[in-house]
């Protein structure tokens, strides 16, 4: 694929209802989309930075300094035989994966227009439809946290995961299950906590939950395997799954027994798929994370999350409505009556296009 001009378009989608974390209240979707011209095809990538450092390390002004001053000029009217091609000749830059990702999505939209095919075709994808699950931001007041709640299993998702933090975590988990009985649950502590909370873990196992998701530092695996060893829920990294080789580690040492794959933190969808193999051959199971993307980046994990692996588990894939009223695909990615969201192959002919004029709308920000 020769690469005859690269965009950055900077958007801003506002969140329906504010999504409080343990680590920022976001209000906006912030997101750089990146647009790849190549030989009359036009392929759009999602970068999945925040605004600020405070998820990844990377953020949009990381990324656009990645982008413009070493990725665009490196592949600017050059040839790009394929993602992986791509992967390869930027393996000399440390970490910025979230930046790495962005064009390597692209690029696998390109692939897509160029086949013909569909992108869960040539990643090997074979589940039709996936499973989806809500995740859910700290509300102050239980009560409106139970609302949401009680809106979500109404409408048949899979799974509720709940964000928790010290001081808002075990008690909220007891009422919930005082209140909606045995469903599907799961917390996300995004490394709010240390080894000195060991107790408070081993009394979460009272209420059966699917798995903890990322409750020590971002960076650790060694102090999870301790944690894991000590209690009966399983423990799903997140945050500290940052490549194959961390995935690698955490098997190895025990510190899990779930993982949540979010692809583009790897470098994007090939290192997702290397992620996904691995796991699989080490009957880790895997699920699709989320980071709240737009519709192309949504629609990309809907199909990544067709490997084969990613069965059981439901998805933090959920339709776009869930946080905003527009989105920059039409149509806008939506569930099934059973809560799945239907994977675009070429028998069912379902394919997200990118609206432009959305992106226009939201456009808050350009560089060629
Ligand atoms: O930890 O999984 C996370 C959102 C932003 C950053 C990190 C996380 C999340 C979510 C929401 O939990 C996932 C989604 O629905 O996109
Ligand atoms: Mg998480």
């Amino acid at each position: 694929m020769r690469i005859d001009r690269v965009d950055i378009i900077r958007v801003l989608n506002p969140f329906k209802h504010p999504f409080q974390t343990s680590f920022t209240k976001f209000e906006n979707r912030d997101a750089l989309l990146v647009k790849v011209y190549s030989e009359g095809l036009v392929g759009w990538g999602e970068c999945k930075a925040f605004y600020g450092p405070f998820y990844n390390p990377e953020d949009n002004g990381t990324v656009l300094h990645i982008l413009s001053d070493i990725i665009i000029p490196g592949i600017l009217h050059t040839e790009v035989e394929s993602p992986e091609a791509f992967m390869k000749q930027f393996d000399y830059i440390k970490g910025n994966r979230l930046a790495k990702a962005a064009v390597e999505n692209a690029l696998w939209e390109l692939m897509v227009q160029r086949t013909g095919k569909s992108l869960k075709t040539l990643l090997g994808g074979t589940q039709k439809e996936i499973k989806v699950g809500v995740s859910l931001g700290i509300e102050k007041d239980i009560n409106v946290l139970f609302k949401e709640i009680e809106h979500y299993l109404e409408l048949g998702y899979h799974r509720t995961k709940i964000k928790i933090h010290p001081g808002r975590d075990i008690e909220v988990v007891k009422a919930i299950r005082k209140e909606f009985g045995d469903i599907t649950l799961t917390v996300d502590a995004n490394s709010a906590y240390t080894l000195k909370d060991i107790d408070l873990f081993r009394a979460m196992d009272e209420y059966h939950l699917q798995y903890i998701e990322q409750p020590l530092g971002e960076e650790d695996i060694v102090d999870h395997a301790t944690l894991q060893k000590a209690i009966e829920t399983p423990v799903c990294l997140d945050e500290s799954i940052v490549s194959y080789e961390a995935a690698e580690v955490a098997i190895r040492l025990g510190s899990c027994k779930v993982i949540n794959i979010k692809s583009s933190r790897c470098g994007g969808v090939y290192e997702g798929k290397r992620i996904h193999d691995l796991c699989v051959a080490h009957h880790i199971p895997v699920w699709c994370g989320g980071m709240t993307e737009l519709g192309i980046g949504r629609a990309q994990n809907v199909s990544f999350a067709s490997l084969p692996g990613f069965t059981e588990l439901a998805h933090d894939v959920a339709a776009a409505s869930r946080y905003f009223d527009e989105d920059v695909t039409n149509p806008m990615v939506d569930i099934t009556d059973r809560c799945t969201i239907i994977v675009p192959d070429e028998e069912n002919g379902i394919h997200y296009d990118v609206d432009e004029k959305q992106i226009d709308k939201m456009e808050a920000g350009h560089w060629i």
